[in-house]
């Protein structure tokens, strides 16, 4: 794990500052700020359309003190691609403008963006083995758009079209593993959360030093959908990864290595129950939908440990 101090990081200049309209408690903001203080060269960023690019970009203003990309909701990692693409061939005819420096490529996106329609782009873009940096930012919800259901949303959480009412008790289906996914592809992978940010910073530095495609997942608290106080968000994102909701873990050369073990075990619904979006599943008559969420995390976390002793 890289290290770093918290008063080094917070005397690191911001490549993300004020004039955003970002909910209060979102943490967008804390990811970012993280990710981007982790790179020692300049970034270009591709932004696919989201929360993260509406609330920052409203023309005239900018929140971001980097080259930045706006580009469709589909199509981040594709415009990644291009961005290298185009920086590896004005360096290879020494008509970079500044010189010969290094520059990273880094694309964001959000779970409705990368999980689903975005999944080709990036799939195609890693395999083609682009020296990327792809960062999911899932806050389990199509957030920007109202509050759809996503492949990331969780199973049971109450979404504007998997709503909890007399027909339906919210989302019926598990949430996609789109970090195994993107481990399939031979590439580094990892899962992290904002609650643990020397992990979450270190697994961004070692993504970007990586020399081709590189992904990370990471878990971001939405009080808005989540339907949470705003302060709760970061309690909730470590209570995601102390449960075993949310693993924190990474692949690499095709190890299995979970970075965070929980001391203690944790019931499910204790990341539950504070959470409006799973309010329904507190019914007494719904109860067994608890016990099949922790019946379900307890077979992945398995499953998981599984795969690092391969
Ligand atoms: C092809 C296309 N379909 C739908 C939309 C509308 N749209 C814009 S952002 C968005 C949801 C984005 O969800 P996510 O990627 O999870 O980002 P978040 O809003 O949660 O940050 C949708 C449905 C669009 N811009 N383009
Ligand atoms: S809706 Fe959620 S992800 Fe979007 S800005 Fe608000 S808190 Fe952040
Ligand atoms: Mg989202």
């Amino acid at each position: 794990m890289a290290k770093v101090r918290l008063r080094d990081l917070a005397a690191m200049e911001d490549k993300f500052v004020f004039g955003h309209g970002l909910c209060p408690g979102c943490g967008v903001p804390i990811m970012l700020k993280m990710v981007l203080r982790a790179s020692d060269y300049p970034l270009v960023v591709a932004n696919a359309t989201g929360c993260l690019e509406v609330c920052s970009s409203g023309f005239p203003y900018t929140a971001w003190k980097t080259p930045w990309v706006h580009n469709a909701f589909e199509n981040a990692a594709a415009t990644a691609a291009g961005l290298e693409a185009a920086y590896k061939a004005l360096k290879k005819r020494g008509r970079l403008p500044g010189g010969d420096k290094k520059i990273k490529i880094i694309a964001f996106g959000g779970d409705g963006g990368t999980y689903d329609i975005g999944l080709q782009a990036l799939s195609g873009a890693m395999e083609r083995g682009h020296d990327i940096v792809y960062i999911c930012y899932d806050n389990q919800s199509y957030a920007n758009t109202g509050g759809q259901r996503s492949g990331a949303t969780p199973y049971g959480a109450s979404a504007t079209t998997s709503p909890a009412g007399k027909k339906i008790k919210g989302k019926l289906q598990w949430r996609k593993n789109l970090t195994e996914i993107m481990a399939a592809h031979d590439i580094y992978a990892a899962q992290a959360s904002v609650s643990h940010w020397k992990d979450l910073y270190s697994k961004a530095k070692k993504a970007i030093e990586i020399d081709g495609p590189a992904f990370i997942n990471v878990l971001i608290p939405c009080p808005t959908e989540w339907k949470t106080k705003t302060e709760d968000g970061v309690r909730l994102a470590k209570l995601a990864v102390d449960t075993k909701v949310w693993p924190l873990y990474e692949v690499e050369g095709g190890k299995h290595k979970i970075n965070y073990y929980p001391k203690k075990e944790i019931p499910v619904e204790e990341w539950l129950k504070p959470q409006g979006r799973f309010a329904h599943m507190f019914r007494e008559e719904n109860s067994w939908m608890i016990e099949e969420y922790q019946k379900k995390v307890n077979e992945d976390w398995e499953r998981l440990v599984k795969l690092t002793k391969l």
